[in-house]
Formats: C-alpha cells, sequence, structure tokens
C-alpha cells in the first residue's frame, strides 16, 4: 500500500523533467534500520570471506567500498522492494508496464572511500544517427566510448530511458556519509560525462526509509564518506523487458529461493518471456521451464 502522504504525481514529474526524484518516508525507519543491519552483516561476512568482488564503476584506488550483490539469496527480507508499490509505480511510468529487475544489490559507502565518477547507467544504449553518419556498432561500446559533452538539454534525437534506478536509504544519506550525487537534467543531453570535468552536482540527502530514483540516463555517482559510519544503500535497478540483466537473476538464483518467489516476483526477473524473447521452449510460457526439463535430441 502507498501511504497517503507519498507524492507519486509529483515523483515522476521530476523524474520527467529533471531526471531524477526523491521519495521520504516510503518504508519505516525500523525496517529500513533492519534491512540495513542485515547488508552490514552480510558484507562483514562476504569481505571476511573474500567474496567482496569489486564493481567496475568505483574509482580507481577505492579500497574500502562495497557491494553486496544477488540480495534475493540473502535473507527474505529484501524480496518486498522490487514489488514496492511506489517502485512499480515508478518503474511503470519510467519503462512501461513491462519491465524486469535487472539487479537487487547493495551499495555502501565507507569512511576513507573514494567518490565514485560520475556515470550514466544505460551508457550500452547505441546513439541515434542521421543515416550515413558513423555509427557505433552495438559490440563495440564500452563504458568510456560513448558521446560525451554538455549536461544541458541536447537539440538533436536522443534515446529515451532504458533503466530506471532505486536507492533505497537504509540510513540517513547525508552529504558527509556519501549521498549520491545527481547532475540535474543531464538525463535530456544524450551524453555521458567527460572523466575528469566538474559539473553542477546536487547531493541528494534523505533519511533512513527514504528512496532516491534516477533515470537511467542522468549522471550521477556516489560521494565521499567524511563521516564515522557506513552509509547503506540497497539499489533496485529496473530495465526495459529486452534489455539484458546486469544481475543474472534467473541463473544466479538459488534454486531454493527460486522456490519460494510468487510468480510476480519471478516475472519480474526474468522467468516471464517478453514476446517470446527469454523462452526456454514454448514462447507462450508464462513462466520458463528449465533447460533440463524441455525437449532435448528426440527419436521416432
Ligand atoms: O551508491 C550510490 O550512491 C550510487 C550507486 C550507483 O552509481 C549505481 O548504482 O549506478
Amino acid at each position: 500500500m502507498i501511504a497517503g502522504n507519498i507524492d507519486l504525481t509529483r515523483a515522476c514529474a521530476d523524474l520527467d523533467e529533471l531526471g531524477f526524484c526523491m521519495v521520504p518516508n516510503v518504508l519505516d525507519q525500523s525496517i529500513a534500520s533492519e534491512i540495513g543491519d542485515r547488508v552490514l552483516s552480510q558484507a562483514a561476512g562476504e569481505r571476511a570471506a573474500a567474496l567482496d568482488f569489486e564493481y567496475p564503476s568505483e574509482a580507481d584506488g577505492d579500497e574500502v567500498n562495497q557491494w553486496v550483490y544477488q540480495l534475493l539469496n540473502k535473507g527474505e527480507i529484501f524480496r518486498a522492494l522490487p514489488l514496492h508499490p511506489v517502485a512499480q509505480a515508478l518503474a511503470n511510468h519510467v519503462l512501461g508496464k513491462e519491465h524486469l529487475l535487472s539487479t537487487l544489490d547493495s551499495h555502501i559507502t565507507y569512511p576513507n572511500n573514494k567518490a565514485m565518477p560520475l556515470h550514466a547507467d544505460q551508457w550500452w544504449m547505441p546513439q541515434p544517427v542521421v543515416p550515413g553518419e558513423p555509427l557505433m556498432r552495438a559490440g563495440n561500446i564500452d563504458r568510456a566510448n560513448g558521446p560525451k559533452g554538455s549536461p544541458a538539454p541536447a537539440n538533436r534525437p536522443i534515446n529515451g530511458p532504458l533503466v530506471l534506478n532505486i536507492m533505497w536509504m537504509m540510513t540517513d544519506f547525508t552529504v558527509n556519509n556519501g549521498a549520491t550525487r545527481v547532475v540535474p537534467r543531464s538525463h535530456l543531453s544524450g551524453n555521458i560525462p567527460t572523466p575528469g570535468e566538474t559539473y553542477d552536482e546536487l547531493q541528494v540527502e534523505g533519511s533512513a526509509g527514504s528512496i532516491l530514483a534516477w533515470d537511467g540516463r542522468t549522471w550521477h555517482g556516489s560521494g565521499l564518506n567524511t563521516s564515522d559510519g557506513a552509509r547503506v544503500g540497497v539499489t533496485t535497478y529496473f530495465a526495459g523487458p529486452m534489455i539484458r540483466q546486469l544481475g543474472n537473476l534467473v541463473y544466479g538464483t538459488h534454486s531454493a529461493v527460486r522456490d519460494e518467489l510468487s510468480d510476480e516476483l519471478l516475472a519480474l526477473i526474468g522467468f516471464r518471456p517478453f514476446n517470446s524473447y527469454g523462452m526456454t521452449d514454448d514462447p507462450g510460457n508464462d513462466l520458463i521451464r528449465k533447460g533440463d526439463d524441455t525437449a532435448g535430441i528426440l527419436g521416432q
């Protein structure tokens, strides 16, 4: 249920105009803090076991920030977030009625970290071109070779949003502990930021239980943590139904967890074909079957 004080009309308008929105008090503070504690305990366990794998968008030389991946496997407490009505309303607005959960991860900024370089989440989109002009081949795109330039709105065609990222604040997010920075309106530029350049950024503060959502084209990054505590965020990252997911949730979800998930959550994480894409045998199946349960070589 969406609490009466949540202004979704305003949130959607901000996403369209500014490329991000902040929605306070989506979760009770007590639930946010329980999720934050679970993340910190999991993070400590993964670091102790050398399972704290680095993510490529972190700043060079950062040795403390941590990602905790595949949270569906790491506690029932995480599973309500992707289907939360506020998350679904924003994903429906930005991506349309069909969309996938692309990852459910946590990003923790610890004291003595480095600020993450600004980036756009849908850096992998081939750019529109006028016929005859050089184009970037889809398989040659990397995080760095997209079009660079100003964050100001473009006067040429640009791609629409293919991603909506939602950061759930499980602790307070402050300027001191590394709250996410965004460049307002950069989602309309058609560009990605030039490394090393400075831009007019806004650092979005919020209390535990709030969410910050941004359009996949918006330039953003985590901030510097000069406090003495961890900043814990959980990201429900959604993408269009034809986009390869950032986390391979179909393969990566433990089979025991998969058997407990609702059909609604299974569909959201990629078990439902989209106009045949993602099928394993019958394109009309509501939920796909495992390869082991589909036909292989048959004789007569
Ligand atoms: O942790 C943050 O504040 C930003 C995370 C981020 O850049 C991302 O999920 O793409």
